[in-house]
């Protein structure tokens, strides 16, 4: 990843900086990204899409989805997807192996969480929707998804735990946005990612239940090899660990990544816990390093995706 023309990601973006920073690289690359609010979130907030690509997003290539700021207090997986628009972007004539695929990126799915995490409540994990007869208040979103959301897991139906899964699948806006956006566009999406922290693991599913395995299991696990081996390069420190969600962390239903494989059929998906230091308050000054250790990955996942599904 290279530094020339990039900017200096040494603190962590508050939701307004975010949208200044996607607006400025529309006006700077008309030609390669656009910018679109797709909904809203409970509290008002634009759901923001970035599309990244060299050929006008024009259906003829694979997609890679990637979702970000869904735990409020994760917010290092929004910077590092920040770092990936900008690298992107601004040295696209560098990575073009990048470009035999298309991106859409969803930075913030939880942006009313996320900017309460920088106002109120540092530790905040959920979304921050009303909910009825209780004075707590917020969903998990990675709960809420309409897909094996009733089956029992670590999903609680307490609105006070921050684990809660919401009164009903899709009860909370965001989650209706996404789901509809990876319905809508199911035929052109090939691997979806989902953004989170801690842990350096790279989670494949099923994981809303132990002892059971998509059909494509090897080629999920051998893919995610290729991709910690990739990040690795960069870091021999960052062991990214491989393995299903369900089994290496504990079954939790309703998640984005099961959604994305069992409904909407897309055909590779992961969980990615960024960095393996065990905490979510990772300092600022260590966002470029760890930006440049995920691109790496990110570049794996499209050179792999492009050679599996050029049409
Ligand atoms: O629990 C989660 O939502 C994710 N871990 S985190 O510590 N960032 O909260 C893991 C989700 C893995 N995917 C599924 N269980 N479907
Ligand atoms: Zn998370």
């Amino acid at each position: 990843m290279s530094r020339s023309g990039s900017r200096k990601f040494d603190h962590f973006y508050r939701f307004n900086e975010i949208r200044y920073f996607l607006k400025k690289q529309v006006k700077r690359h008309p030609k390669l990204i656009t910018l679109e609010s797709v909904g809203k979130s409970f509290e008002n907030r634009d759901l923001w899409l970035v599309k990244i690509s060299n050929s006008g997003f024009d259906g003829s290539k694979p997609v890679i989805f990637i979702e970000a700021g869904t735990h409020a207090r994760e917010w290092i997986p929004v910077m590092t997807t920040i770092s990936l628009i900008n690298e992107l972007t601004e040295n696209a004539n560098q990575y073009p192996e990048m470009f035999d695929v298309d991106w859409m990126i969803l930075p913030v799915l939880n942006p009313d969480g996320y900017e309460y995490s920088h106002t109120k409540d540092r530790m905040w994990r959920k979304s921050r929707s009303v909910n009825n007869g209780s004075t707590c208040r917020g969903t998990d979103t990675n709960r809420n998804f309409a897909y094996k959301w009733e089956v029992p897991s670590v999903a609680s139906d307490d609105p006070c735990i921050s684990t809660f899964r919401g009164p009903h699948p899709e009860s909370d806006p965001e989650v209706k946005v996404l789901s509809n956006l990876l319905l809508q566009n199911r035929d052109i999406i090939k691997l979806y990612l989902s953004m989170h922290a801690f842990g350096g693991s790279i989670l494949y599913g099923p994981g809303y239940k132990t002892g059971i395995h998509y059909e494509n299991e090897e080629e999920l696990e051998e893919l995610g090899f290729r991709v910690a081996a990739a990040i690795m390069n960069v870091n021999p420190n960052e062991a990214y660990q491989v393995a299903n969600s369900a089994e290496y962390l504990y079954p939790a239903a309703g998640a984005s990544d099961d959604f994305a494989m069992g409904a909407a059929g897309i055909p590779y998906a992961y969980t990615i816990e960024i960095g393996t230091e065990d905490s979510f308050e990772v300092p600022p000054s260590k966002i470029s390093q760890l930006s440049r250790e995920i691109f790496a990955g990110y570049r794996e996942f499209a050179i792999a995706i492009g050679e599996m599904f050029s049409y």
